[in-house]
């Protein structure tokens, strides 16, 4: 099996609107000045990263922004420019939904489970509803259009829609998958809230990940159902990918990760008795650190060579007591063996690490050209998107300017250009 990270591209309009009640860093910034082409490349640069590293990359594009047309299902009519300055002045937080660039956390655009696991031996995808934020549950609809066009081979893949609202759910954020170092099937984990104790919502329902994994025909002796820790949830791990983060047969999470971590842990030894738990105590990075940092929204990647890397964001080699703790780490001789430090400081003001921005496929070698090509990244492509950004993504966005007329314009410029570079009809987005 080969993995492949299918990273977001950030849009034109991301922009500090603090429409993510429980990610702490969306609150914190609310109201401040956002650099999206800045950020595009951040993310352009940490995908070049990870290729050099010898890994395959994707993307997926941009939402095309403003979303114009969920305003007129709000009511606001007349032709583009109307809709946007009468849902304006009658109400800014709708016009910033509208133009979120949140569908670069790609972790969140669904839910993959390989061929490896599935009854049918398919690759099974399901698209999120993220129907926790107005912001966020607007993305499935374009979400699904670029999963259907990128996997539309049905010999080797599935792809369903979201599970109905209200159950919650996020995709691949709340989802790890564990492999014996044989190889072959894997254990397909889904981790849910209950309750975000009191103070934040729960953005995972189990209901939901159990719609999934029988959509996905996964077996149910090598599934698990784990429940979030509320005070994971309460201190802001909106995702259960804040916190955790697996790869091959190793889980890499906080003690405070699940609400029972020893049961977790033992039911995973069951099936698969090899499995590396490296869990870092609350005495040495206490959760509130974890969720500054971003410790643990790392990629877990295994290289061509079978070593396995993390692949951190910069806050984390900043904070004195991460550092110490991830070079003992690589010093205790484990299976992780190296670090990478990757800048995605305007994602990571939004509450969106390295891991968020990212959708992991495997399948096996052969079944590659059964991806559309266009959704695969080569240097070639990656300089066409850099020129694009350059040349027509906004420098900065401070609050009022998405008001601004001439703003909701360059942006709509701005995605069909990039969708044109790579060779995509702009009704096929
Ligand atoms: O859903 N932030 C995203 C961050 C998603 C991170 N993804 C994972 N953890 N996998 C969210 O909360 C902020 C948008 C704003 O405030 O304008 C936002 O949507």
């Amino acid at each position: 099996m080969i993995e492949i990270n299918f990273d977001g591209i950030v849009g034109p309009t991301h922009n500090y609107a603090g429409l993510s009640f429980g990610n702490l860093a969306s609150s914190n910034n609310a109201g401040a000045v956002s650099a999206p082409r800045l950020a595009a490349l951040q993310g352009v640069a940490k995908m070049r990263r990870l290729m050099a590293l010898g890994l395959r990359q994707g993307i997926f594009l941009p939402h095309v922004r403003p979303n114009v047309s969920w305003l007129r299902t709000l009511g606001f009519g007349g032709d583009d420019a109307e809709v946007l300055a009468t849902a304006w002045s009658t109400d800014r937080a709708l016009v910033a939904n509208a133009l979120s660039a949140s569908a670069m956390w790609t972790a969140n655009a669904g839910t993959v489970s390989p061929g490896t696991d599935t009854v049918d031996g398919l690759c099974h995808i399901s698209v999120a509803n993220l129907s926790t934020m107005p912001h966020r549950a607007a993305e499935a609809e374009q979400t699904e259009r670029q999963l259907r066009l990128a996997f539309a081979d049905p010999r080797v893949f599935h792809v369903h829609g979201p599970v109905p609202a209200p159950f919650g759910d996020e995709g691949a954020a709340n989802f790890m998958r564990v492999v014996p170092p044989s190889g072959g099937r894997g254990v397909e984990i889904f981790v849910y809230g209950e309750t975000g104790g009191g103070v934040f919502p729960s953005r995972q329902r189990r209901t939901a990940s159990e719609a999934v994994a029988r959509r996905h025909g996964l077996n149910p002796d090598r599934t698990l159902f784990v429940q979030q820790s509320e005070a994971a949830i309460a201190a802001g791990a909106f995702h259960n990918d804040v916190v955790a983060v697996a790869n091959g047969h190793v889980v890499f999470a906080h003690e405070h990760a699940f609400a029972d971590p020893a049961a977790f842990h033992a039911a995973l030894r069951r099936i698969v008795p090899e499995v590396a738990i490296i869990e870092v105590p609350a005495d040495r990075v206490d959760l509130d650190t974890a969720i500054r940092t971003y410790l643990f929204n790392s990629q877990l990647v295994t290289l061509p060579d079978g070593s396995m890397t993390l692949v951190l964001p910069a806050e984390a080699r900043e904070n004195a007591g991460v550092w110490t703790w991830l070079t003992e780490l690589i010093e205790s001789g484990g299976p992780i063996r190296r670090l990478e430090v990757v800048d995605v400081r305007e994602s990571m003001r939004n509450g969106g690490g390295p891991a968020c921005l990212r959708l992991r496929v495997q399948i096996e070698p052969d079944a590659l050209a059964a991806i559309d090509p266009r959704f695969l990244l080569d240097d070639a492509a990656c300089t066409r998107i850099e020129a694009v950004v350059a040349r027509e993504w906004p420098e900065a966005i401070a609050f009022d300017d998405l008001g601004d007329p001439r703003l909701w314009a360059r942006c709509h410029r701005a995605c069909t250009a990039l969708t044109q570079a790579l060779g995509f009809q702009p009704d096929e987005i």
